[in-house]
């Protein structure tokens, strides 16, 4: 991580100097997430279980004296420098990474802000594409926090996180909860969060795993339809809240149930399809609060079991893993010692995470590739999950 973070930093810097002819004031690195377990749990209003993670986006900025925003991707290096003006924050739709720049300026905006020169901003990131990894909010922390900082603009670490939500919210349209900003914002090294979303309480768990290695297997589909499916499954579990708050009129989120209260009242709700999205919100969130427990009790056997029936009831009840995250579990669970895996993040491609013996990693990430390979039709990307700090300065 060190020699990656300096190696990354300084062609960070290298760049911005060849495109904006000065060095950059402000050097910050913000961390993508993985989730342990919670999954589609945090807008149900249950409890979600992530980490910050080594893998994330670097950034460089300088305030300019004009209103004129100037910014690249090192990742990109054939689009070059993509200018706008400070006023011109409206959505486009093909607008790349940088609506991520507009979305963070027009939510400061709406909150009052005063953000009224430009600056010039350069990121690069080692987040493969499309890996469910949150390349999103790590950007929407990096951009939001360097502002803050350039801006001296005071703003709470909580308050960054929620803006960060606003912009996946109000600016782009993508109904997500509140997990992903909130484990870039507030991670730590070697701890997991485990946070209650509906009173915002969390604990950090240190993440330790002995003898095991978690690692990351990221599937490298192609994104598609990710966000509709997504927004369509948090109506569905609005609906089935709706439809139980006829037999339980207190209830606030599904959250508050647990499966027993849940199974007696599941009558309630008519559609199938809309009963076993909401059996995944309240069976996950229970999961959640034994998986922790059992993490912090050194009990890895439990946890990976927990891991496995969360990635099933993803799979048969949310139906979000689809075939390639479903071929990575199947193939990691046949690897001889590993304690559990399951889907990480939105789902519908993007990553999974398998708790293997170290010991065999390497002989893991070897047989997993090759299965997967065989059955997909091209490779996974493997990676050892390093949990690391939240957004900072570097
Ligand atoms: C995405 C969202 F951004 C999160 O808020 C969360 O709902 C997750 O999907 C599923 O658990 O990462």
């Amino acid at each position: 991580m060190e020699t990656l973070e300096k190696d990354l930093k300084a062609s960070l810097q290298a760049s911005f100097i060849e495109r904006f002819d000065s060095p950059a004031d402000y050097l910050y690195f913000s961390p993508g997430r993985i989730n342990l377990i919670g999954e589609h749990t945090d807008y149900n209003g249950g409890h979600v279980f992530p980490a910050a993670i080594s893998i994330g986006t670097y950034g460089a900025l300088t305030l300019r004296d004009d209103q004129e925003i100037h910014v690249f991707s090192a990742n990109f290096p054939d689009v070059g420098v993509v200018s706008f003006n400070l006023n011109d924050l409206a959505p486009r739709k093909y607008d790349s990474w940088v609506k991520y720049v507009r979305g963070v300026l027009y939510e400061l905006k709406q909150a009052g802000y005063r953000v009224e020169r430009g600056f010039n901003l350069g990121i690069v990131g080692d987040m493969p594409n499309a890996s469910g990894l949150s390349s999103s909010a790590s950007l929407e922390l990096l951009i939001g926090e360097m502002l803050n900082a350039a801006f001296k603009l005071h703003i709470a670490r909580l308050d960054i996180v929620k803006l960060g939500q606003q912009v996946e919210n109000d600016y782009l349209g993508l109904r997500t909860g509140i997990m992903d900003q909130f484990a870039i914002g507030f991670g730590e090294k070697e701890k997991a969060i485990f946070l209650d979303v509906n009173t915002m309480d969390y604990e950090l768990v240190p993440a330790e795993f002995g003898e095991y290695e978690l690692i990351i297997m990221t599937t490298n589909k192609k994104r598609e339809l990710v966000d509709s499916k997504y927004n369509e499954r948090r109506d569905e579990t609005e609906l089935a809240l709706k439809e139980l708050q006829t037999v339980l009129p207190n209830l606030a989120s599904l959250g508050e149930l647990d499966l027993a209260t849940f199974e007696k009242y599941q009558d309630a709700i008519t559609d199938s399809t809309v009963l076993r999205r909401a059996r995944h919100a309240v069976s996950e969130n229970e999961r959640t609060i034994i998986a922790t427990s059992a993490l912090k009790a050194h009990d890895l056997v439990k946890f990976g079991e927990l891991l496995q029936q969360s990635h099933a009831s993803l799979r048969d009840d949310y139906e979000v893993t689809g075939e390639e995250l479903d071929t990575l579990f199947d193939a990691a669970m046949l690897q001889p010692g590993v304690l559990g895996a399951r889907m990480t993040g939105a789902g519908f491609g993007g990553s999974a995470i398998a708790l293997v013996p170290r010991a065999t990693a390497s002989d893991f990430i070897k047989n997993v590739g090759e299965l997967y390979q065989a059955e997909i039709g091209y490779p996974a990307s493997f990676y050892l999950a390093e949990i690391v700090r939240g957004t900072a300065e570097l």
